[in-house]
């Protein structure tokens, strides 16, 4: 099990595509334990792409991540990460795989609807930087939780 960051970006915000984002990872059978809305301040924009200072892209992705409010969540899944980034699709639009919420959904690579952790250590470092302890809920179960555990079961 893995926990990963996800965030609809403002264009994905103001095309109304949260609903049907969000639904790719239930209907996956991901859970989703953490889940608001925010305006993002420059100081968290800065730190949430520090990779990237310096690349001829960093201000303009400073600016749109600013630009409107974001929906951001926590996922949880077996290798979420992997599985979360596959159905976000690659960064360049033009190779993103058909059925993939960026293939299907922008043509640019700034403007690509939604962000993703790619690793574990990104994973918590978003996570922490957009959430605190209090706000991931995990205690409920999913069906697939209960169907995946009674599989379990039988197959013991
Ligand atoms: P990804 O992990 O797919 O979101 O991609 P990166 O971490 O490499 O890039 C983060 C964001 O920078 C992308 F979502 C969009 C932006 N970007 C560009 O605008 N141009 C580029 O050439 C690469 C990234």
């Amino acid at each position: 099990m893995e926990k990963t960051f996800v965030a609809i970006k403002p264009d994905g915000v103001k095309r109304g595509l949260i609903g049907k984002i969000i639904e790719r990872f239930e209907q996956k059978g991901y859970k989703i334990i953490a889940l608001k809305m925010l305006n993002v301040d420059n100081e968290t924009a800065a730190k949430h792409y520090a990779e990237h200072v310096g690349k001829p892209f960093y201000n303009e992705l400073i600016n749109f991540i600013t630009s409107g409010p974001i929906v951001a969540m926590v996922i949880k899944g077996i290798n979420a990460i992997k599985g979360v980034r596959h159905i976000v699709g690659s960064t360049r639009p033009d190779e993103a795989d058909v059925g993939s919420i960026r293939a299907d959904f922008s043509p640019f690579s700034t403007m690509n609807i939604i962000h993703a952790s790619d690793c574990p250590e990104s994973a918590q470092r978003e996570i922490n930087l957009y959430f605190t302890e209090n706000e991931i809920c995990d205690t409920y179960q999913t069906m697939f939780e209960i169907i995946s555990k009674e599989l379990e079961e039988k197959n013991k």
